[in-house]
């Protein structure tokens, strides 16, 4: 068959291969509605609250009118929405903060899914719709100051009285934490199992102080869980899960979203560094005509391009139920890599408008670090597809 003819500057170099042609229509109008929430009420605003270290509640009701928490999971009056439909939602969100698109991930993916997936007719019924709604914010309680990548080494300990559970212990970098209503918190039984745990803000004991001074989502609170003593009902507890499978599963949703919410922020900085080059007249020419310029900007299309393809393909494998966390895994080291690479190198091409707030691209950049961190780091990644490349386990322990 022969390929086509058209000239190369026929081409929309924001989609270059075309990918919106592999959306269908449902998709493409689920994109557009955010891509459109995020130029209208998002990007005006964002690099202020990147500055201020804050994301305002009513952009996060903003987000729940628009019926993005818990937007892929089905029942309980939630949307059921496919996977790709998530997944270009997450993109859309990124490609205006990471911090945005956090706040969806942590309510929708992991406080939201540990409930749909692991919690009693009971509990699905009473947070789900409330959760859905923006009424109740949820956070997610694994990560502790000594045990991040290991989360099995977690010393948050629950014991049972009575019919109660007595939890002593602490998180760190709870995302979303300070404001939440309910933390979903995993915590170490005395028989040895590890078991989720709804605790309610306001409960004795329990404080979720923010953490300051943080160069990186910004826009997105981040706080400890502080647990001293704190007596929770048994029917706090989610009766679906008594292992480390329990939380590993709800990862798995959260980094699907990164996955796509990588190409956003990807996206975003090629588009602002090409317009750029476009315009910027250094030695009488714009920047864009000299060859080490096109050479970067050939790079990040390619990278957008590569990533957005890995992120569409993995979405098609969770619609069809073929996708497997070590697919996740790859992807996630990707396409978060690829993104960080295409926002320093569109950094560059700024340049010194490269470091300020008034263009996206430091923000995004630096942004990604925490991306490249969270959700497993880049290195828990890469030996989870080295497992599964050669059967032997290389993180230590097992
Ligand atoms: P291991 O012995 O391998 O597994 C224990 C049990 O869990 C199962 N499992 C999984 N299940 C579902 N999905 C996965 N991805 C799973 N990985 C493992 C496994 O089959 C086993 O099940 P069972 O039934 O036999 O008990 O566990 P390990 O302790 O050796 O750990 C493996 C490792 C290192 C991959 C895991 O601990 C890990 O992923 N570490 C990284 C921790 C992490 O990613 N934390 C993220 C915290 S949340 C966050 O960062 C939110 S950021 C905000 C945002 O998302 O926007
Ligand atoms: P560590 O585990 O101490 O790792 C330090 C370094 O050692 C890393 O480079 C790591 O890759 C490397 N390393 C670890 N093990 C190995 C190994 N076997 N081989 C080689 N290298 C290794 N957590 C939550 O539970 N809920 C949240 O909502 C949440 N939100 C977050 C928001 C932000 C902004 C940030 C920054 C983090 C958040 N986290 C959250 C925590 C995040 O998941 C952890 O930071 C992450 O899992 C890494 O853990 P750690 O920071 O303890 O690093």
């Amino acid at each position: 068959m022969a390929t086509t003819t058209q000239a190369p500057t026929q081409l929309d170099p924001l989609d270059f291969l075309a990918l919106d042609a592999l959306l269908d229509d449902e998709e493409r109008a689920i994109r557009d509605t955010v891509r459109r929430f995020v130029r209208e009420r998002i990007l005006p605003d964002v690099g202020d609250w990147f500055e201020q270290g804050i994301l305002p509640r009513e952009v996060v009701q903003e987000l729940a009118k628009l019926g993005l928490f818990g937007m892929h999971l089905e029942g309980y009056g939630l949307p059921g929405a496919s996977s790709v439909a998530y997944g270009l939602t997450c993109l859309e969100l990124e490609a205006g903060d990471s911090g945005v698109r956090s706040a969806v991930s942590v309510q929708g993916s992991l406080a939201m899914f540990a409930i749909w997936r692991w919690g009693s007719e009971e509990q699905k019924e009473r947070w789900l719709p409330p959760m859905h709604r923006g009424e109740t914010i949820g956070c997610f309680g694994l990560t502790e100051p000594d045990a991040g990548s290991d989360p099995g080494a977690m010393r948050t300990h629950a014991r049972r009285e009575g019919s109660d559970w007595v939890l002593n212990g602490a998180k760190m970098w709870i995302t979303n934490g300070t404001i939440a209503d309910v933390a979903v918190v995993w915590a170490q039984t005395d028989d040895g199992e590890i078991r989720g745990f709804l605790v309610e803000k306001g409960t004795p004991g329990f404080s979720a102080p923010e953490i300051h001074k943080k160069l990186s989502l910004r826009a997105s609170v981040t706080s400890e869980l502080v647990l001293q003593d704190v007596r929770v009902p048994g029917d706090a507890m989610l009766p679906g899960s008594s292992t480390l499978r329990g939380p590993l599963s709800c990862l798995n949703e959260a980094r699907f979203g990164i996955v796509f919410g990588a190409v956003g922020a990807a996206r975003a900085c090629f588009e602002e560094a090409l317009a750029y080059a476009r315009e910027r007249i250094v030695f009488g020419k714009p920047i864009s005509a000299y060859q080490l310029t096109q050479q970067k900007l050939a790079e990040m299309a390619l990278e957008v391009n590569r990533a957005g393809l890995v992120a569409l393909h993995i979405g098609r494998m969770k619609d069809e139920g073929t996708l497997r966390p070590e697919h996740v895994s790859l992807g996630k080291m990707g396409n978060v890599r690829g993104a960080l690479e295409v926002c320093r190198s569109a950094r560059t091409i700024l340049g010194g408008n490269g470091i300020t707030l008034e263009y996206p691209v430091i923000r995004h950049m630096n942004n990604l670090e925490s991306v490249l961190t969270y959700e497993g780091t880049h290195e828990v990644h890469t030996l989870v597809v080295g497992q599964a490349l050669t059967g032997e386990n290389a993180f230590g322990r097992g």
